[in-house]
């Protein structure tokens, strides 16, 4: 027999055990032809056993695969460094991995050699798997200048091209992943706010190197640029 009072009840809980769901899912962002996901160097060097390997780092790889399939449009980048670069402390006799040397374009950070170009540490990671990426962009290949921005090098003058590529294609938006949050991630997401973009940097999609409080000053450079922060469950993929 039809219970009234039952009914309704019944159907006032399922509306409850709906409802948050529902919210959650209309205050997502969806990707659309204007917006872009930007994958910072997922390349074996800054993965476990590489020469600069980030802390946790491979466990930005999952959750970039699953976002690069909602986005119509992926750009990857892969720093790709001359033998002997400039940003190698091994190229500075006398100096160790983490000393800060002043340069002509200003301090830089010495590493310990990563991403030398063709080689397996400068491979981006077997287990990523972005097929549908549209363009790979090489930075710090020229031996006197880094360029931890995808955008523009650290000697500010010298372009990648990766603007004018994404204002040729109409992208508006950057949603920024990969490695390392307080250096590549940051300079190219700071650099990309500069450029006009709206610039979203995907905190669970990233992790950092945090030497010396690095990781925290980056947040607070990024802040203040207008670089939104969130965390990848906020957009629908
Ligand atoms: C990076 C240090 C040196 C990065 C690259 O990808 O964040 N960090 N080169
Ligand atoms: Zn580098």
């Amino acid at each position: 027999m039809f219970d009234r009072r039952q009914f309704l009840t019944r159907a006032a809980a399922g509306l409850a055990a709906l409802a948050p769901v529902r919210v959650l899912a209309a205050d997502k962002i969806t990707p659309d032809a204007q917006s872009a996901l930007v994958v910072v160097d997922v390349q074996n060097c800054f993965l476990p056993g590489g020469s600069l390997a980030v802390k946790d780092g491979e466990k930005v790889i999952p959750v970039i695969n699953r976002l690069a399939k909602a986005f119509p449009n992926v750009v990857m980048t892969q720093d790709w460094h001359t033998p002997g670069h400039i940003s190698f402390a091994s190229s500075h006799p006398g100096k160790k991995p983490f000393d800060v040397i002043r340069l002509p374009y200003g301090d830089q950070v010495l590493w310990p050699d990563h991403c030398v170009q063709g080689t397996d540490g400068a491979a981006l990671s077997k287990d990523l798997n972005v097929p549908n990426a549209q363009l790979v962009v090489r930075k710090g290949f020229h031996p006197d200048v880094d360029s931890y921005s995808a955008l523009l090098e650290a000697d500010k003058k010298t372009y990648t091209g990766l603007t004018g590529y994404l204002k040729e294609r109409g992208i508006k938006r950057l949603f920024v992943t990969g490695l390392a949050t307080d250096f590549c991630v940051a300079w190219t997401a700071i650099d990309a706010r500069m450029a006009g973009f709206e610039v979203y940097v995907v905190d669970d999609a990233c992790r950092g190197i945090d030497a010396q409080g690095s990781l925290m000053k980056s947040w607070d450079a990024m802040t203040k640029a207008g670089v939104k922060k969130i965390q990848s469950d906020a957009i629908a993929a």
